[in-house]
């Protein structure tokens, strides 16, 4: 089976290396040593002043949203191309998602339409730099502050970005990683919030620890999202192979790029102006194809080789929100269109260049 991505992971011995200091201590969780290392090191590295480690994304993504203090029923533009935790984070937080279409290019937020959807009771936009593909940051930036709106980014997908020159966490009012096992950079299951304001701090880390600052002193009533000390630890590890797993993506996305790249009904993203990526997602969009989206899934399927149907269905069709008023595919027609006809094809840093070889042969095999 090739699957659509497999964990990167450090040797077995790195790991063991790295948490042998675990064992000794006893010291498993709660902010400690690998946890701590971890933060400064991303925060050098994402060059932002305010990391804060999470046990995932998701939980990252709802608790920086409830630091906003929005007041329920307030509406968020958000777009529902996108995995259903985009959408569930607002939801869950009393906040009415309100769908904005993408643009065929990136697939990211269309900055043309957020304007019309913007009522007295929007309060913040949500972006999502799908597939590592960047958001307009500086339309929103405008439209955010001619509205006085805040801006967070679901950036799960964009660790490593840049955008000239400066790093995906350093946009909007803050920014959502998400480092599960399947992304570019991963701590099994992980996430963190990136922001530069000081004053949400607090907020944030009283959010993901009970609200506890001391032994005797509990302040907030927060909950429980700490990155445990073996998480930060794969964290640490990954972090040292980082750069060679991103060039070794790139290899590949070259090859599918070089094989895929002039069939006639087949789209893929262009590489964005002024943007460093991460190679975290090969998306293909069978628009004119002699096959449809699911011939070649299936063809693959049978073949040992599962591409997904990242994002289908859209979240503004899905059963959990078919009650709300903005839902229904049709009323963005563009992420409807596209998810109908994408298809994430298998990346990771070890995938073998014969291997993406074949997987195209398969596509192109299904014209026949
Ligand atoms: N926002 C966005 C835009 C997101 O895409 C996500 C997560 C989030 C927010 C929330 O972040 P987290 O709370 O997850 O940190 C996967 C991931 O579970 C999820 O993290 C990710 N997005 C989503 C797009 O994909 P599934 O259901 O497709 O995962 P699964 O288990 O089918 O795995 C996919 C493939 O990855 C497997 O076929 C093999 C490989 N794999 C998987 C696991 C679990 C590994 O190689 N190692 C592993 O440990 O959701």
């Amino acid at each position: 089976m090739i699957l659509v991505t497999r964990s990167s992971m450090p040797e077995f011995q790195e790991y063991c290396d790295e948490i042998k200091k675990l064992w000794d201590s006893h010291w498993l969780t709660n902010m400690g040593v690998e946890h701590q290392e971890l933060q400064k090191k991303l925060e050098e590295y994402l060059n932002c002043p305010h990391v804060v480690l999470y046990t995932n994304g998701h939980l990252a993504l709802e608790n920086i949203i409830a630091a906003m203090q929005f007041p329920e029923g307030s509406e968020v533009i958000t777009t529902p191309f996108t995995f259903v935790s985009t959408t569930h984070a607002i939801s869950r937080n009393s906040l009415v998602p309100v769908f904005c279409d993408i643009n065929p290019d990136d697939y990211t937020i269309d900055v043309d339409k957020i304007e019309a959807l913007i009522t007295e009771k929007t309060v913040a936009i949500v972006p999502v730099h799908v597939y590592g593909n960047m958001c307009d940051v500086e339309r929103i930036d405008q439209i955010a502050k001619s509205h006085k709106l805040k801006v967070i980014y679901d950036a799960a997908h964009a660790f490593a970005v840049k955008y000239k020159g400066v790093s995906s966490a350093n946009f909007g009012d803050a920014s959502m990683f998400s480092f599960h096992a399947t992304k570019v950079f991963n701590t099994i299951e992980g996430g963190a919030v990136c922001f530069q304001d000081d004053r949400l701090e607090d907020t944030i880390n009283d959010m993901k620890n009970f609200g506890i600052r001391g032994q005797e002193r509990v302040v907030f009533i927060g909950g429980n999202a700490k990155m445990s000390e073996f998480q930060a630890a794969m964290g640490i590890c990954n972090l040292r192979h980082l750069n060679r797993e991103i060039g070794k993506r790139k290899c590949v996305v070259e090859r599918y790029r070089n094989n895929l790249g002039h069939v006639s009904g087949i789209k893929l993203c262009k590489p964005q102006k002024d943007v460093e990526p991460n190679y975290a997602y090969f998306p293909v969009v069978f628009d004119g194809f002699r096959a449809s989206r699911d011939k070649v899934f299936d063809a693959l399927g049978e073949q040992g080789i599962a591409a997904r149907k990242y994002f289908y269905p859209i979240t503004n069709s899905v059963e959990a929100y078919s009650e709300l008023p903005s839902a229904g595919g049709e009323k963005t027609p563009v992420a409807a269109y596209l998810a109908d006809r994408v298809l994430t094809l298998p990346l990771y840093a070890d995938l073998a260049l014969e291997d993406v070889d074949r997987i195209c042969e398969i596509i192109l095999s299904c014209r026949r």
